[in-house]
């Protein structure tokens, strides 16, 4: 008995030596299965009970349990210290500095041709037009015919394009979408028709396969060249600069008479003569016209009563005017190198 309680001082004794030791939770564990574990020493030493005179096991027993609850008792009690200060340790370790700069996130920019888009709609719709779209695979009724362009016309061979079928194409245009503007709405009309069109063109750094443009029409009672003048004046104003000055030439669309192309004084230059407008003064911006009175008509629109002016721009070249590029195909090729100069 007396080597037991012996025993039990020892074994008390050194564990609470090695527990004011271990420093982390993990030796405080490999402790715990070290002394209280089945194959542990307290274990060890309650086998040797068997051996005492039957009236002293229950003094042993007794013992053994005061000794097990007292070792269990300080072990709560370091874990709990020990575990207090891994928190703090870790706690300031994950400390997070806010004076560090913080992950820089790319920003993008719109597209040149987005943005000449935006321009050109902008002022247009300050004037008070609206904004129309319509389909890019469109009937030849709408593409041509509607347009004054039937099949065998000239103007076919100029805006030769993509059939799906005999009478199924890629627009050429957005004109068909202001006939089919015209053929639903009554007079006043004033739209801005933005999109894409296609041309069965080679591509060079000026031409391409598909591109953009928007078309305008105003649509009224007492409409005149002299409206269409003033209206494409103060766009070109808008777009280039104050000092802007425009001048029509004639020329001839199936679609509008008297139809003209428009040119804008050289930006670069002022009018003087330079690289960019080719030492004219001028450079081609746009095509303008008078609705043709059968194009009116095919709408349900009487041209006694009513008349009106219609324009094409196209924005890759209004983008390349605006921001300077050579190359058409830089608009289509999705470099970062290019594109990041329009932030
Ligand atoms: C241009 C040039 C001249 C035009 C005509 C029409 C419509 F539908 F009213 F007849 N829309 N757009 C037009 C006129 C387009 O683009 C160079």
């Amino acid at each position: 008995m007396d080597d037991l309680r012996t025993s039990l001082e020892r074994i008390r004794g050194q564990f609470d030596r090695e527990a004011r030791a271990a420093g982390s939770s993990q030796e405080l564990e490999n402790l715990r299965v070290r002394y209280l574990g089945k194959k542990g020493e307290l274990t060890s030493v309650l086998r040797l009970m068997g051996q005492l005179p039957a009236e002293e096991r229950p003094a042993a027993g007794q013992a053994a349990n005061e000794t097990r609850e007292a070792i269990e008792a300080a072990l709560a009690e370091r874990v709990a210290v020990v575990a207090a200060q891994e928190r703090t340790l870790r706690l300031s370790e994950e400390k997070i500095d806010i004076t560090l700069p913080g992950i820089r996130r790319p920003m993008g920019a719109r597209h040149p041709l987005s943005k000449a888009a935006d321009e050109i709609c902008d002022v247009f719709l300050g004037l008070g037009y609206s904004i129309a779209e319509g389909p890019e695979v469109e009937l030849d009724h709408y593409n041509f015919e509607m347009l004054n362009t039937p099949a065998g016309h000239p103007a076919r061979d100029t805006q030769d394009t993509f059939y799906i079928s005999d009478s199924v194409l890629l627009r050429t245009q957005t004109s068909p979408v202001q006939v089919r503007v015209m053929e639903s709405t009554r007079p006043p009309i004033r739209i801005v028709c933005p999109g894409r069109v296609y041309r069965s063109d080679t591509i060079d750094a000026t031409h391409s396969a598909v591109f953009h443009q928007i078309e305008g029409l105003a649509v009224d009672k007492g409409i005149t060249m002299g409206d269409l003048v003033g209206s494409l004046q103060l766009y070109a104003r808008r777009l280039f600069g104050e000092e802007t000055k425009i001048r029509l030439r004639p020329h001839h669309f199936p679609f509008t008479e008297p139809s003209a192309e428009v040119d804008v004084s050289c930006w670069v230059c002022g009018g003087k003569g330079c690289r960019t407008c080719k030492g004219e003064g001028w450079v081609e911006m746009l095509g303008a016209g008078m609705v043709h009175p059968k194009v009116l008509v095919g709408c349900g629109i009487d041209p006694e009563v009513y008349s009106g002016f219609a324009f094409g721009i196209g924005v890759e070249r209004t983008a390349m005017a605006r921001f300077g590029i050579e190359d058409l195909r830089a608009m289509y090729e999705n470099d970062v190198r290019f594109l990041s100069q329009f932030k």
